[in-house]
């Protein structure tokens, strides 16, 4: 029996576990399951209700953070976690700042003009946008900003990891939800994100949640 994600693409968690196998050559199958108005089934699976869901036959685990720490497991090559212990804690701390700071500046312009649109049929509210594009986002991006080196496509020790996996996966949000990176205020930023997205794991991910989105707004 395949690997089983539980998920539906434009979820930034289930992204990151889907570049995350991609980059492992790990071949899976996506089943739909929305994050809302979970069954007691699923619930059964993920008891926060959250997606994704890893399944592997009568194995189950919740969370991307946790799925990534065990695919790496399961499946060493290409290495994904640095090797080398401050390496490694810092490529933790940036898959947990992507995940909750990123999430945050990203996962809300992407909910406003992605989510409530094609899902809930109401309108954006800009206002929202707006003030995380001008307030929240700066910290956020001056802080990547001055951790990345110049033409640096990795967060940590020169080498892409599961701190790019995360990171590139919320920053994807932005791409859907219109916004760029000012490459005049952001340079590295801007360029960094270019080079993950442009790697086949993300390509493929982002063509494809782009064409979802394209066909529901028929
Ligand atoms: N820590 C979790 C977060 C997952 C998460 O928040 N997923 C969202 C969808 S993007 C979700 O399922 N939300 C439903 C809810 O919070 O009830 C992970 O890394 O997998």
């Amino acid at each position: 029996m395949s690997i089983l994600i539980h998920g539906v693409p434009p979820s930034p968690f289930v992204r990151k576990v889907r570049v995350f196998l991609a980059e492992k050559n790990v071949p899976y199958e996506l089943k739909a399951q929305q994050p809302f108005g979970q069954s007691d089934e699923y619930l059964a699976i993920s008891p926060l209700g959250k997606v994704p869901c890893f399944q592997d036959g009568d194995f189950t685990v919740p969370d991307s953070s946790v799925i990534c720490a065990y695919v790496e497991r399961t499946n060493p090559e290409p290495a994904l976690y640095p090797s080398d212990p401050k390496e490694y804690a810092q490529a933790l701390w940036h898959e947990e700042y992507a995940d909750s700071r990123l999430a945050e500046v990203c996962a809300g312009p992407f909910f406003q003009r992605i989510v409530r649109p094609l899902f809930f049929q109401q309108e954006p509210d800009e206002a929202i946008v707006t003030e995380i594009v001008n307030e929240k986002q700066p910290p956020a991006f001056d802080y990547l900003e001055g951790v990345l080196e110049d033409g640096s496509e990795a967060l940590v020790g020169g080498r892409f990891s599961i701190a790019d996996v995360a990171a590139g996966s919320m920053l994807a949000q932005l791409v859907h939800a219109d916004l760029d990176i000012d490459a005049n205020r952001w340079p590295k930023l801007a360029a960094y994100r270019d080079a993950i997205h442009g790697r086949p794991s993300f390509k493929s991910c982002i063509e494809e949640e782009k064409a979802i989105f394209a066909s529901l707004k028929k």
